[in-house]
């Protein structure tokens, strides 16, 4: 039988390049969707997919476009896609909310479309999150908690969410949301606090930085490990039936736990370094978001593996090693 293939949008993010990876290990054919400009300055844009660039199809397309998007549908013609690409920084999306609606909500919209017009029978995940339930009313999220999203990041990815659950009761279409809590890696980009506290401890540690300036350090987060997250994507995919599902630890932490925890893996005392900086807050900040994934270990038998301290000693280890400490 011909091996399976897969189309990913985000591929040079952190979930498209483990996802990547995983669906490799698996035998697919994996095809990626990238900017123009990422082909055009791979060493800088490609860089996470460095390790297995030549066994990757990669397509320029953009999100805005829903011809670039149609095209390579059709010249791809994918038994999955993965939809991963998105403005995907919260903060960014009070700077640009016009923006991160337009590339977030038309992008899965153009996407979709496409797979309808050409390929009705590919599996489709979206990427949701957290951020749809914002505002939570009930400690632990689960599928049934009400969203009360509090950016237009959270507001876009309601909206992918809705409009992927409408081609899936309108059209047929075995069309799946993750609703996925945050994941963390040495390969998380450097605007997230996690890898900005990370990449903060090894540049203090190595004497090239004496100051980490941070916001809100009692936001609580459910944090796991990206590399765990992606394969409760693919698993989705596998079932019979299209469904939604929560993708959490269940465990939440606060950032200054995450400070302390890298600071001190490293002998450093982190009161010494971390400065408040009031500019980094944001004007409406989400309630205690925790993840109930009981459907997803019951109905995908995934759960997630790395704890939280594991999963900061890595990235410390990670950003300590990129710069020579250790
Ligand atoms: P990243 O920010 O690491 O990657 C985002 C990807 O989207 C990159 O490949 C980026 O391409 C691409 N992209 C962004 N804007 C555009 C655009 N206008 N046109 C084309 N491509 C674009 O995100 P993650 O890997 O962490 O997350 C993957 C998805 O999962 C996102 O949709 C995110 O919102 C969602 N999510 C993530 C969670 C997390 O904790 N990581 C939790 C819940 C949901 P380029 O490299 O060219 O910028
Ligand atoms: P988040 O991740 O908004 O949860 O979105 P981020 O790491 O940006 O923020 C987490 C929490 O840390 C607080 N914080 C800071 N955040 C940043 N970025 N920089 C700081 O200096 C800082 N100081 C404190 C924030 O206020 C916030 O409460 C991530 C993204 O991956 C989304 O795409 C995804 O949907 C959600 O996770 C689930």
């Amino acid at each position: 039988m011909a091996s399976k293939c897969a189309l990913i949008t985000g591929i040079t993010g952190q979930d498209g390049s483990y996802l990547a990876e995983w669906l490799l290990g698996k035998g697919y054919r994996v095809h990626g969707i990238v900017r123009r400009v990422a082909l055009e300055d791979p060493d800088h844009r490609l860089s996470r997919l460095k390790e297995i660039r030549g066994r990757l199809v990669l397509h320029a397309a953009s999100l805005e476009s829903y011809a670039s998007m149609h095209r390579v549908v059709h010249d791809v013609q994918p038994d999955e896609c993965y939809h991963l690409a998105a403005q995907s920084f919260v903060s960014y999306s009070f700077d640009d909310e016009f923006s991160t609606l337009n590339t977030n909500i038309n992008g899965t919209h153009f996407l979709l479309s496409a797979l309808k017009t050409l390929t009705p029978d590919c599996r489709f995940y979206f990427a949701g999150s957290s951020e749809m339930f914002g505002m939570a009313e009930t400690v632990p999220q689960n599928e049934g908690t009400r969203f009360h999203p509090r950016s237009s990041y959270g507001i876009s990815k309601v909206a992918g969410f809705d409009l992927t659950r409408n081609y899936r009761e309108a059209y047929g279409m075995h069309a799946c949301s993750g609703i996925l809590f945050n994941h963390e890696s040495p390969r998380r980009g450097f605007e997230f606090v996690t890898r900005k506290i990370t990449a903060g401890v090894a540049r203090i540690l190595a004497g090239k930085s004496t100051e980490l300036r941070l916001g809100n350090l009692e936001a609580l987060r459910d944090w796991g490990h990206a590399r765990e997250y992606v394969q409760a994507m693919w698993l989705m995919l596998q079932q019979a039936q299209p469904d939604d599902y929560v993708v959490a630890t269940g465990q939440c932490h606060s950032v200054r736990e995450f400070v302390e925890l890298a600071f001190s893996h490293v002998g450093l005392d982190y009161t010494k370094f971390v400065t408040p900086d009031p500019e980094l807050y944001r004007p409406a900040e989400v309630n205690v978001l925790q993840g109930d994934a009981s459907k997803a270990r019951r109905v995908l038998g995934w759960t997630h593996q790395v704890e939280f301290a594991d999963l900061v000693r890595e990235m410390v280890d990670a950003d300590c090693r990129a710069l020579g400490m250790i």
